[in-house]
């Protein structure tokens, strides 16, 4: 496995993400859908307890940029595979509006363990040689998730760094985000404000995306398969999608786990017993 080009690496450390056509097969592709069709299709409702998914900005304390803080559900998912409504999917007094499977806004979050086809595609020799190439000593993974971006009612995500839900000392996060449907301006895609990742990581929720760096957003149009590999300081975020074409993405960070980088014990998401997966 040969990993980044220099020239990929280039772009990556000059914008701040990379985008990798064509990176899974449309076997790949097609095998994580089915896979996330049967799971949204089989999960029991019965003992499900509503969580809602929100999106907004109005809580800064928020794990995973949401306002999740004390939910047990939420908080308690990184070694699970759990389902997360979109709000406008369930009504006040807790009755879904749609289709379980049309309702649910992600699923998370370790699908990389739990998963078999989500595993096949996460802890691998192309993954492992892109963490190389990224100069990752001990690269863990964690954090994997399904992003819906169900039509009409796909929630927006807003501006975030992902080194400040996931922050290491020093920051080292990286984001994999694989479209496992094509996305683009019409449903929702990334948004990404290049060149950013040389600001600042705080421990706080970013409100403004506009303030920092000098280039322009760019939204992303991608392939079904393409793979965007997001620098952990980088801002970026994706808009409600108000169309009729779903957008489902699959997506899981990479940390450093060596020596001299230290996990901070207030991020969301805690290891369980034998710590994040290993890379290699
Ligand atoms: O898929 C999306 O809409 C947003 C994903 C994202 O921002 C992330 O994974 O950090």
């Amino acid at each position: 496995m040969s990993g980044l080009t220099p020239t990929q690496l280039a772009t990556f450390h000059e914008k701040g993400y990379l985008v990798i056509e064509d990176y899974l097969t449309p076997t790949e592709v097609t095998s994580l859908l089915n896979e996330t069709h049967h799971l949204l299709s089989t999960f029991d409702l019965d003992t499900h307890p509503l969580t809602q998914f929100t999106t907004g900005d109005d809580d800064t304390s928020s794990p995973d940029n949401k306002p999740h803080v004390g939910d047990d559900y939420f908080l308690t998912s990184g070694d699970k595979l759990r389902f997360f409504f979109e709000p406008d999917a369930i009504t006040q007094d807790g009755t879904l509006t749609r289709p379980k499977q049309e309702a649910v806004n992600k699923i998370g979050h370790s699908l990389h363990t739990l998963s078999p086809p989500f595993k096949a595609v996460s802890l691998n020799a192309r993954t492992a040689a892109i963490a190389r190439s990224l100069r990752f000593q001990d690269p863990r993974l964690l954090q994997s998730m399904v992003i819906c971006k169900q039509p009409r009612i796909g929630g927006a995500v807003p501006p975030h760094r992902d080194s400040e839900f996931l922050y290491t000392d020093p920051p080292s996060a990286v984001g994999f985000w694989f479209a496992l449907q094509d996305a683009g301006p019409g449903n929702a895609t990334l948004v990404m404000r290049p060149g950013t990742q040389g600001g600042r990581v705080e421990r706080r929720f970013v409100r403004v995306f506009g303030k920092e760096g000098e280039t322009e957003e760019e939204v992303l149009s991608v392939k079904a398969g393409s793979l965007v590999l997001i620098h952990g300081n980088v801002l970026h975020r994706s808009e409600r999608n108000a169309g009729e074409r779903s957008r489902f993405a699959y997506t899981f960070h990479m940390i450093e786990g060596a020596d001299g980088w230290v996990y901070d014990e207030r991020n969301w998401l805690q290891p369980s017993e034998g710590g994040f997966s290993r890379v290699y």
